[in-house]
């Protein structure tokens, strides 16, 4: 006997809605524009990615640092014969260049170099981040904001005319990963901090972190953690947790958002393109989330062996969400396993992706090969529970598309546990 099979009208539905959905990229390295030069866009700029350099180092043999005296063109020029002249761009990264390029009306093969830069050159930056959000199907932007960042911090501290699509999220890594040296960009911010942790400077971390949160009108405060990161321990990063950040989320409702797994610095020379993964012990953060049930975290792993863990663990503990396919993870094949996983064992109460995007440009194909997968395995859910006797409505699918795609972030932001 066969079975019912999904009707092909609302196949092609839920892949349409999934392709446009209007979604809220929740982790970006993207400034708002009053940000100036920090915003990076252009062809360039999707050149000289931290992804690509590392890939093109792969198959140049000059020496990293004579590679960095070069002129950020020259650099550019360099990988795009590297990678795109000398070899296919079959990598996810170099395919994203491709995807990119052709959905702003350029043929990166026909057209060459010269001209496409020709074409940015013509851009206006206001239309272009409209074009761009309108292409992505992105309604907002969440921005990674550092005040430990010499070229951010000041434009936080003169104040500027926000603009509403870029929100912002407190960045915090060399507070809790050093805080020697932190306890001095503290105490030079006028902070009354000792280089030991005692109550004193606890407080003023929470100063800190209080001050910079309603600067920036933060939606969440956010770390990324070495996979040896230990909960609870007798070190100052658990220190600091306890006595600062914890007890400053709470009080000001904001969710902490953990990222383990990166190694820094596994290849120096590389610099930005440098860090690696290992796997992480995810029980520190089982005991950190079983210790705060009224705290919210936000948590996406970067070990593909992370995954399931993770999975099993938000369905312990509600005020764990999980979120995006991050760094050597937005990959397809890590995607798809993951998309998949995360939805037979969580349905829609997570966000699947968000594209940290650093090249305003790339939200473009960080946003399209995503919703690509997305649209492929929800089909093949939706389906199966046709199946079983459930057709999905019109209604249904807005609802469970509109959660997937920033509707869960957003309700998990305003939730009280
Ligand atoms: O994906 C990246 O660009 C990495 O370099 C990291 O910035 C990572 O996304 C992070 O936020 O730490
Ligand atoms: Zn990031």
């Amino acid at each position: 006997m066969n079975e019912p099979a999904l009707p092909k009208e609302l196949e092609r539905k839920i892949r349409e809605r999934v392709a446009t959905t209007p979604t809220y990229d929740i982790h970006t390295h993207l400034y708002d524009p009053a940000l100036e030069s920090l915003l990076l866009w252009g062809i360039d700029e999707q050149l000289t990615y931290h992804y690509l350099v590392a890939e093109a180092f792969r198959s140049i043999e000059l020496p990293y640092e004579k590679y960095w005296a070069l002129k950020k063109s020259e650099q550019a020029e360099l990988v795009w014969r590297t990678l795109f002249e000398q070899r296919s761009p079959l990598s996810e990264a170099t395919r994203g260049v491709i995807t990119t390029l052709h959905a702003l009306g350029l043929d990166p093969k026909k057209d060459g170099l010269p001209k496409i830069r020709r074409w940015f050159s013509e851009q206006k930056l206001g239309a272009f981040v409209t074009r761009v959000m309108e292409l992505a199907h992105v309604h907002t932007f969440c921005m990674t904001n550092s005040p430990f960042d010499p070229e951010e911090r000041p434009f936080w501290e003169k104040s500027f005319q926000r603009d509403p699509l870029f929100t912002a999220a407190l960045r915090i890594d060399p507070l809790l990963i050093d805080w020697q040296g932190a306890s001095k960009t503290l105490t030079e911010q006028g902070y009354a901090v000792n280089p030991t942790l005692d109550q004193k400077s606890l407080s003023e971390v929470r100063r800190f972190l209080a001050d910079w949160s309603k600067k920036l009108n933060a939606k969440y405060v956010m770390v990324s953690l070495e996979p040896d990161f230990a909960y609870p321990a007798k070190s100052d990063i658990a220190t600091l947790i306890d006595g600062a950040v914890l007890p400053h989320c709470l009080e000001h409702g904001l969710p902490f958002a953990l990222m383990p797994g990166v190694v820094r610095q596994v290849n120096p020379a590389l610099r930005l393109a440098g860090d690696g993964v290992g796997r992480a012990d995810l029980s520190a953060y089982q005991n950190l989330i079983a210790a705060h049930p009224h705290h919210k975290f936000l948590v996406t792993a970067l070990a593909r062996e992370n995954q399931h863990e993770l999975c099993v663990m938000a369905r312990k503990f509600r005020n764990l969400h999980v979120f995006g396919c991050w760094w050597f993870t937005n990959i397809p094949t890590a995607i798809n396993d993951m998309t998949r996983m995360r939805l037979e064992l969580l349905g829609p109460s997570f966000t699947p992706q968000h594209s940290d995007a650093r090249v305003l440009d790339q939200v473009i194909y960080k946003w399209r090969h995503s919703r690509q997968i997305l649209g492929d395995v929800l089909v093949e859910k939706y389906s199966d529970l046709f199946r079983v006797g459930w057709a999905v409505t019109d209604a249904d699918l807005e609802r469970d598309l509109r959660q997937l795609f920033g509707g869960s972030f957003e309700t998990f932001l305003l939730a009280n546990f």
